[in-house]
């Protein structure tokens, strides 16, 4: 038994189950995990994701709502909800969408019309799916326009924001996305969005944690929907969060519910309240101080190696990395670095000439080994290994993984995971 809180009972009812969950355990216990969208939740978060709340339908907000029996679901989301408004200095936070695409679904369902122009990030470019990408709905119910980087800096391009802004006059433009390694402007966003008339929705997702922590500037004040979801930096539950000004709140919850859900996921809800608390405390500080420390250190070492990032390093936890100088296509090296046991993703490069199935790059991100310990005195190390695992991968050399599999191995065995027991 390696998971915790232990899973004696469900490991009865159903070991097929037990047996994945405890391999699971093991599994992120002892791989170096840098996909930069993951983290390891605390063990307060995890119990109360499995909790009785999860029998509960709670149709409406607290204190309206469309079932009897609300009596401390109410209190737990009142709790969730004043929780992250005292975190962000928001006005109004909903805290019920199911996770970071509905969130922004909601944002369209507030303040826009089917087939009305919506400005957002290109997905090759750092984007996300739902910033009205051609696949996700959001491209295909509406008129999306997109900018993208800058080819020289690989940074936001701001005054392509700006044209594209003017001429297209779009009712939403979001900013923030999932592969931007660099400080998002929202003042400059704020401006352009006012200069157009358009609702500006900072999607902050992949940063929350560092907004909360005080290791990137916050989008309060400058934009007046802000999307998140709770699991990555933040280190919460699965799940999301719109926080929004006093003026854009009500169009908001409406469209969260009725608009787009039914009962909110309780459990959740709770989980994200403890979350919340943990990202009050001081010590959530230096860990999203830590995560900045970590990302920049292990960018040093991959420069150091030759490897080219995109923008040529980083601000906050995420790395793009560029392998065309390498002689490796993204995949290929995911894959033999996860075999390594290091875990991260491939990932498509600004302006990347091969396919997104099979794109140039990789991106890391240092949220998850943050909380495990490592620090910036560990990122050689893993850049190194990283080196070894690409140097083989563009060899189609499969020989040494083992081996790197078992130093990593042997580092984090230093480092306690929450939810595992050795
Ligand atoms: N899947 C998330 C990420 O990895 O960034 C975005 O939805």
């Amino acid at each position: 038994m390696t998971h915790q809180p232990a899973i004696p009972t469900l490991s009865a009812a159903d070991p097929e189950i037990a047996g994945l969950v405890e391999a699971e355990a093991t599994r992120q216990h002892d791989k170096v995990r840098l996909i930069a969208s993951e983290n390891y939740v605390s063990r307060a978060v995890l119990e109360a994701t499995g909790t009785v709340l999860t029998n509960k339908y709670s149709e409406g907000y607290a204190g309206r709502r469309y079932y009897e029996g609300q009596q401390n679901v109410d209190p737990i989301e009142r709790l969730a909800i004043e929780r992250a408004k005292a975190v962000f200095g928001a006005d109004h936070a909903n805290v019920q969408p199911y996770s970071g695409s509905p969130a922004n679904l909601a944002a369209y369902l507030a303040f826009a019309q089917p087939g009305d122009t919506i400005l957002g990030m290109a997905l090759p470019d750092g984007g996300h799916l739902t910033h009205g990408w051609s696949v996700s709905a959001t491209g295909k119910w509406f008129n999306a326009v997109r900018y993208g980087v800058r080819k020289e800096t690989g940074r936001v391009d701001l005054d392509q924001v700006r044209d594209l802004a003017r001429e297209h006059r779009p009712k939403l433009i979001f900013a923030g996305g999932t592969a931007i390694p660099r400080i998002i402007d929202f003042p400059a966003f704020a401006e352009i969005a006012e200069e157009v008339g358009a609702v500006l929705v900072a999607d902050i997702a992949h940063i929350a944690g560092l907004v909360a922590g005080g290791a990137h500037p916050s989008p309060v004040g400058h934009a007046p929907v802000i999307t998140t979801t709770t699991h990555k930096t933040l280190r919460g539950p699965r799940g999301a969060m719109i926080l929004t000004d006093a003026e854009h709140a009500k169009a908001v919850d409406k469209a969260v519910f009725p608009g787009l859900q039914g009962g909110p996921h309780n459990h959740t809800t709770a989980a994200i309240a403890v979350a919340l608390g943990e990202a009050a405390r001081p010590d959530f500080r230096d860990y999203a101080h830590g995560v900045v420390a970590n990302a920049k250190a292990l960018a040093d070492a991959l420069l150091d190696r030759g490897y080219e990032l995109v923008s040529g390093g980083t601000d906050n936890h995420l790395l793009l990395v560029d392998l065309t100088n390498k002689q490796v296509g993204g995949k290929p090296a995911a894959q033999a670095l996860d075999r390594a046991g290091i875990e991260l993703n491939y990932n498509t490069v600004p302006f990347d000439p091969r396919k997104p199935f099979d794109p140039s790059g990789i991106r890391l991100g240092t949220a998850a080994i943050t909380t495990r310990g490592l620090r910036p005195e560990h990122q050689p190390a893993i850049a190194e290994w990283i080196d070894r695992v690409v140097t083989a991968a563009a060899r189609e050399d499969e020989s040494g993984l083992d081996t790197v599999a078992a130093e990593v191995r042997e580092l984090l065995a230093e480092f306690p995971m929450p939810g595992y027991v050795a």
